[in-house]
């Protein structure tokens, strides 16, 4: 297959050329790219009902940075690791930095918990316990010396606050709670990094929720300051939510921080990116190439939890997909676009759209990992390599994961 695709780039190169694409350049920022896995998607997860363990997942931060690093040599375009506190927690940050350096990674994003403690039933910062606010904060806090240490740049922040029932809560004194919690966390960022802020509609709490949309994460950054940026996760929206069209608006405005990418069918399903979504991720890239400088910061990350599919072939999976959606993004005939969006061209349009979608862009892809020295077929070599084989007989199978998450 790796042959086949090799074989079939110096037509589609050519054929490339003929419709005005400079190909060397679309190979250029093919390498550059940057998607960061999460510690937390090679470990064992599951749903509420049951977490199957796999062979060799994942125990500690350690395994999982090594993990993390076995997956940027395999693809060459996943050098960051995003953490998630405590879930990895350990006494010295430095040495940590070395380490996922020793595996060729960085320390991305850094991730508070604040939907675990016992004292977050009623939420975290938005908890109406004024002890419990603060116990929240301070953990936020400590997430930034964290980034400190670790040389992360991106402090990732996500609230499972808000309620369940009518009446259960003030809707605006929750509202004033969040401000002050994120307007004291801002003063604490490390210099040069940014505060990204995440939303989701609904889950755990089924009655408000205190960050539920896109907008209510850009008017808390509006007041924030440069350094507060909204987080798009792909699976936190309603269903026939354009993506899209939120994430056009966010980068033009500047608001765009980052992504953390998955697929749904129905709620937060938190599958392998692209799965069920591939037209919208391209629509998504499209914006991103469109947008040119204003998404230059913008941070590429995956989001999945896995339930019942082998972690590490799963977060390649999900890469390879960022890629293809990507190169497909950078294949689209802006020119022709433009005239047609010009013209009302409606169909034309479209055509110009669907003509980059409907490229083949493996030889593409198969060329450009050659070229940087990378196997051409990622998925091949980690079924032929012996380190998720050699990882299960370490590792082992973990014994008694019940449900929940992390297992
Ligand atoms: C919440 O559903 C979320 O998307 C947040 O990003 C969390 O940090 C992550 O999942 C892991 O639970
Ligand atoms: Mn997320």
């Amino acid at each position: 297959m790796t042959d086949e695709h090799l074989a079939a780039y110096p037509a589609l190169a050519e054929r490339l050329q003929k419709r005005g694409i400079n190909v060397e350049d679309v190979k250029d920022k093919l390498k550059k790219q940057h998607i960061e896995t999460p510690s937390w998607g090679y470990g064992n997860s599951g749903t509420r009902f049951k977490v199957f363990a796999w062979p060799g997942a994942a125990r500690n931060i350690h395994e999982r940075l090594a993990d993390a690093g076995y997956i940027h040599k395999l693809t060459g375009v996943a050098p960051s690791v995003a953490i998630h506190i405590p879930w990895d927690k350990t006494e010295d940050y430095s040495a940590l930095r070395q380490e996922a350096q020793s595996h060729g990674i960085e320390i991305g994003a850094v991730n508070p918990n604040l939907f675990q403690d016992e004292e977050y039933k009623l939420g975290s910062v938005c908890n109406p316990s004024p002890a419990t606010q603060e116990q929240a904060l301070a953990h936020m806090i400590e997430c930034c010396e964290i980034m400190e240490k670790t040389g992360s740049k991106l402090l990732s922040l996500w609230f499972a606050d808000g309620t369940n029932y009518a009446g259960q809560d003030s809707v605006v004194d929750r509202k004033h709670r969040m401000e002050n919690a994120l307007r004291e966390t801002y003063k604490h960022l490390p210099k040069g990094s940014r505060m990204l802020v995440e939303y989701k509609f609904f889950e755990p709490a089924f009655f408000t929720t205190d960050i539920p949309d896109w907008g209510t994460a850009y008017a808390l950054c509006l007041k924030l300051g440069d350094q507060a940026q909204v987080l798009v996760d792909t699976g936190h929206h309603a269903q026939g939510t354009n993506i899209p069209m939120i994430v056009a608006y966010l980068l033009d405005e500047g608001k765009l921080g980052g992504f953390h990418f998955n697929a749904r069918q129905y709620a937060d399903d938190d599958l392998i990116v692209g799965t069920t979504n591939p037209f919208e991720l391209f629509n998504i890239f499209h914006e991103l190439v469109s947008a040119g400088d204003k998404a230059k910061d913008v941070a590429y990350m995956i989001d999945q939890s896995h339930n019942i599919e082998p972690k590490l072939e799963a977060m390649l999976q999900s890469v390879i997909h960022c890629q293809v959606a990507y190169a497909k993004a950078l294949l689209v005939d802006r020119k022709a676009l433009a005239e047609a969006q010009r013209g009302g061209d409606v169909l034309g349009a479209y055509r110009v759209m669907m003509e980059a979608y409907d490229t083949d862009v493996r030889p593409l892809l198969a060329k450009i990992r050659q070229e940087m020295g990378i196997d051409p077929d990622p998925i091949g070599v980690y079924r032929k390599d012996d380190y998720a084989r050699r990882v299960a007989k370490e590792r082992g199978v973990a014994s008694g994961a019940l449900g929940g998450f992390p297992g």
